[in-house]
């Protein structure tokens, strides 16, 4: 039987681990890609196009459209976090001066198109600010019902965060914009309108996919034994580790070594893995929706370190068992009401999570708080290892 393919949607703001995402995205032969979508965030929006852009370009890709999004904020000025990725966003990568134009299409309108044309189908990912999907969805209200199922890396949780003391830079850059789209795919989810949660990955479960010197080394090197990989994608891949380079020093800089946190690949990777799942063992609607809004859910052994499993409570490992849920891949998940703190003068842009359901409100997000990075991790190697290998490439 052919496996079904994946229609996909992704929003970035590269951004060196955008970039990453979208190398792993390049390497996976089941996935449609409905488009990209770039926003301000990491840099600019004329130069997180042209970036997004350039890395496609760099591995041959210039079928894929780019959208150009918003180039600020719905409510606040921009801020751009070039002392983290670059004047370029790219680090010391050189990408392809001269190239592609963007897409004529703006990415709020290629989303509303994009959730349109692969209706219930559509998976949605979100690895920048929230603002083009904020903006798609008073073009087409209906995304939450249209959309399979959105997957957001962003939000803090009673963590200190990596922008404010207490905030993550994706919200933090457009607090508005994130809490609209949370409460829109919360609340189809809550009405039944939507049969899944929408995924967070907040930094304090992100930050454990350690990109190394080592990991990068080996991902270049072994890659010369992969049958398919071209010239084309070793040289993509040099100038991804010119961009690690630079993504290094910055993380030695602010004080976690000589590597790199990688937020943005584990949530493409997840989201791409969890519709292969869930197509896999059948869609399960309303998943989710019969279990108490606290429960925590937990992957299976297969992805999970037996540690991980042992730390679930009885009875949580009983829904495990059951099988009536298809599990974000190498994470374990809680399901809570979150919101989204629009006014705080010391704490606008944090993400808060009612675990012990002090709202009384149901549970609006599906939270992922522990990751099994070196299982994603060996998984993001072999990808990259290998390259793109579909029919599409030479
Ligand atoms: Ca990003």
């Amino acid at each position: 039987m052919p496996q079904p393919r994946i229609p996909l949607f992704l929003d970035c703001d590269p951004g060196i681990d955008d970039a990453i995402a979208l190398g792993y995205l390049l390497c996976q032969d089941d996935v449609d890609i409905a488009g990209i979508a770039a926003s301000g965030g990491n840099a600019p929006v004329e130069q997180t196009t042209r970036n997004a852009l350039g890395w496609l370009q760099l591995a041959g890709r210039t079928d894929i459209c780019v959208h150009p999004g918003a180039d600020r904020p719905l409510a606040q000025d921009a801020d751009y976090a070039l002392e983290t990725h670059g004047e370029t966003g790219a680090g010391y990568a050189r990408l392809p001066l001269e190239g592609l134009p963007p897409s004529d299409t703006d990415a709020a309108h290629a989303w509303a198109a994009a959730a349109r044309a692969h209706p219930g189908e559509l998976i949605g990912v979100l690895v920048g600010p929230a603002t083009n999907l904020a903006l798609a969805l008073d073009l087409e209200p209906r995304l939450p019902q249209l959309i399979r199922r959105l997957f957001i890396m962003g939000g803090a949780f009673n963590y200190r965060g990596n922008t404010r003391p207490t905030t993550e830079w994706n919200v933090t850059w457009d607090p508005e914009a994130a809490s609209r789209v949370i409460a829109a795919f919360g609340q189809a989810y809550i009405a039944g309108d939507a049969p899944y949660a929408p995924v967070m990955a907040p930094i304090e479960a992100t930050e454990a996919v350690v990109m190394t010197p080592e990991r990068l080394a080996k991902i270049r090197s072994r890659g010369d034994l992969s049958p398919n990989r071209t010239p084309q994608w070793s040289t993509w891949l040099d100038q991804l580790a010119a961009a690690l380079r630079f993504y290094f020093e910055f993380h030695e800089w602010d004080g976690h070594g000589y590597l790199a946190h990688i937020h943005d690949p584990y949530v493409l990777a997840a989201a791409i893995e969890w519709a292969r799942q869930a197509e896999t063992t059948g869609k399960v609607g309303r998943a989710g929706n019969d279990r108490d809004p606290f429960t925590t859910i937990a992957t299976d052994e297969l992805r999970v370190s037996d540690e991980s499993i042992r730390a679930v409570e009885p009875d949580r490992r009983e829904v495990m068992a059951r099988g009536d849920t298809t599990p974000v891949p190498w994470a374990e998940t809680t399901q809570a009401a979150v919101d989204i703190e629009l006014t705080g003068t010391l704490t606008r842009g944090e993400t808060v999570a009612d675990w012990l359901g002090r709202w009384n409100r149901p549970a609006n997000a599906e939270i992922i708080r522990r990751i099994d990075a070196e299982s994603f991790l060996d998984n993001l190697t072999e990808a990259l290892q290998k390259g793109p290998g579909g029919p599409t490439q030479p």
